[in-house]
């Protein structure tokens, strides 16, 4: 990385630049960074400590978030003395830049204005909906937008302070789509990539976005723009070519003068880190205590989701409810565990799904719950990882039912939890991860029919072919694991022969 850039960067490596610590002291941090990851979260939370030793050194602890990203580009951003960019999670003032685990951590701050305007209104509000199939329908506000451009202009600024010459610079996300133009014109000498983690609709869609010319604009300020599937990087390029006139062949188009490539790269998970768990005598003991504290029923059945509109949640609970009804299921021989991680609380969407999640919750229960024995129990609460793997250890049916999404890791880590032990996924066509697990239970979410017919498969599956199924897509997993993802990326960044 860096390229032919290495000559410069030594010499900047001779600059050494002080930057004070959160915690108070002097940290020596050497010169500019050959490789920055711009996102809009860090990937650390804030614990709140209120210790004497935490008050004297300005009180600002944290904690690492282990997330897919992070575990992937962790080495990569070690060994490049790299930095990431983003925001810390609390409204106000941004602590100093800091090091953790051997990455520069530089928080950027964001206003409460900026919270609710960038980050709930434009960004999850309106951009979130319609990139996924305006299932929810998206809301258009001139000064969300505005908000937006003015945040993503302070990252890109960040991203050009930080770089080294010709550096790679790789943004992350549909918070930050104009930050690749941005930054291009502040810093022509980098290498910049993109990648998007949610879906890319098709030209009807995204003609909506009042924002439209800007947004398309930002993203092909990139030289490598990067989707979850290939249906989203041919969106892509067709909506260039229709909205800009820019012709296309292949994955390459041209723009100003420049090469641009959209391409798919479909992102993993830490597929080792989950077995591990997954084989952890300590989980599997709580997989066991689970399954009793669940009253040993014949069937568990799973969903783990952010409380997200676009999760199929209410589909997959009709589902249930209607196959209960129908006498095709039933309760204690079947129980279902609903995880449902708060998200987005003060989005207006998220609110009233939460209600009607937790209606059809109450309902399901009434009619077919005993003292006792509820039909679904409905967890609206964060768990740590070793939990989660104990519940992927405890299902034998997996429902991952979203009406549209990117990728949808969960899925996979469900597969990668399950070892030699079966178990069966029901799977969503319109999950990116739908392309990958073609041994899964496939379904339309929309077609409740089909969802109730591909649950009932996964229940009755005869165990040696779940085995057969699992096996055959852990293999794939274990080949395309997050890893293998972050390096496709930066090597297909690293060939552009233009730069
Ligand atoms: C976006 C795209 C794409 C969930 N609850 C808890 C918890 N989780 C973890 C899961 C999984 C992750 O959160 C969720 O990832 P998904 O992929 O399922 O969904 P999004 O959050 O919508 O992610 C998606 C992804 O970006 C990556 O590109 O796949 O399509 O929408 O890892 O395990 N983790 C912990 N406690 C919880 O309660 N610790």
């Amino acid at each position: 990385m860096g390229g032919a850039g290495g000559e410069r960067i030594s010499r900047l490596k001779g600059r050494v630049e002080i930057i004070r610590s959160d915690y108070g002291g002097e940290q020596t941090l050497a010169g500019k960074s050959p490789f920055v990851v711009v996102a809009n979260r860090l990937p650390v939370d804030e614990v709140t400590d209120d210790t004497p030793a935490a008050r004297m050194s300005g009180g600002r602890r944290w904690r690492p978030s282990p997330g897919g990203l992070v575990t992937a580009l962790h080495p990569v951003l070690v060994e490049h003395k790299g930095t990431w960019i983003g925001w810390s999670g609390t409204a106000g003032d941004a602590p100093e830049p800091f090091e953790m685990d051997g990455i520069t951590l530089v928080p950027m701050a964001l206003s409460d204005d900026e919270v609710e305007r960038y980050y709930e209104g434009q960004s999850n509000a309106t951009i979130w909906p319609l990139y996924h199939d305006a299932v929810e329908p998206p809301v258009f506000r001139r000064r969300w937008r505005d908000a937006y451009r003015e945040v993503n202009r302070r990252y890109a600024e960040a991203a050009a302070e930080v770089a080294a010459y010709r550096a790679t610079v790789w943004v992350q996300d549909y918070q930050l789509q104009l930050v690749p133009a941005m930054l291009r014109e502040l810093r022509p000498d980098l290498r910049i990539g993109f990648f998007l983690h949610i879906p890319f609709p098709p030209i009807e869609l995204f003609m909506q976005l009042p924002q439209r010319t800007e947004v398309l604009r930002g993203l092909l300020g990139a030289d490598l723009v990067g989707f979850q599937q290939r249906l989203a990087a041919q969106n892509f390029l067709r909506l260039a070519r229709h909205l800009l006139g820019t012709p296309y062949s292949g994955s390459t188009l041209e723009y100003e003068g420049r090469k641009v490539k959209a391409e798919a790269f479909p992102i993993s998970i830490d597929v080792a880190e989950m077995q591990r768990l997954a084989d952890n005598p300590l989980v599997r003991e709580r997989a066991a205590q689970i399954r009793a504290e669940l009253g040993d029923p014949k069937t568990v059945i799973l969903g783990v989701d952010r409380l997200d509109y676009t999760k199929g949640i209410e589909h997959r609970l009709k589902a249930f409810r209607e196959l209960l009804g129908e006498g095709r299921l039933s309760v204690p021989e079947a129980v279902m565990v609903q995880v449902a991680t708060p998200s987005r609380e003060r989005v207006e969407h998220y609110q009233a799904l939460r209600v009607k999640v937790e209606r059809e919750v109450g309902r399901i229960n009434g009619d077919f719950g005993r003292v006792g024995v509820p039909a679904v129990h409905y967890l609206h609460q964060s768990y740590s990882r070793s939990e989660l793997a104990a519940l992927y250890c405890a299902a034998d049916v997996m429902m991952v039912t979203p009406l549209r999404d990117g990728m949808n890791l969960v899925a996979k880590e469900y597969v990668a939890a399950r070892a030699e032990h079966g178990g069966a996924l029901v799977l969503s066509e319109f999950a990116g991860a739908a392309g990958e697990l073609r041994q899964a239970f496939l379904c339309n979410p929309h077609d409740l029919d089909g969802v109730k017919d591909a649950l009932i498969r996964a229940v009755n599956v005869d165990p040696a072919e779940a085995r057969r199924r699992m096996g055959i897509m852990q293999r794939h997993l274990r080949r395309h694991d997050v890893a293998a993802w972050a390096s496709d990326f930066l090597r297909s960044l690293g060939d552009l022969d233009d730069h």
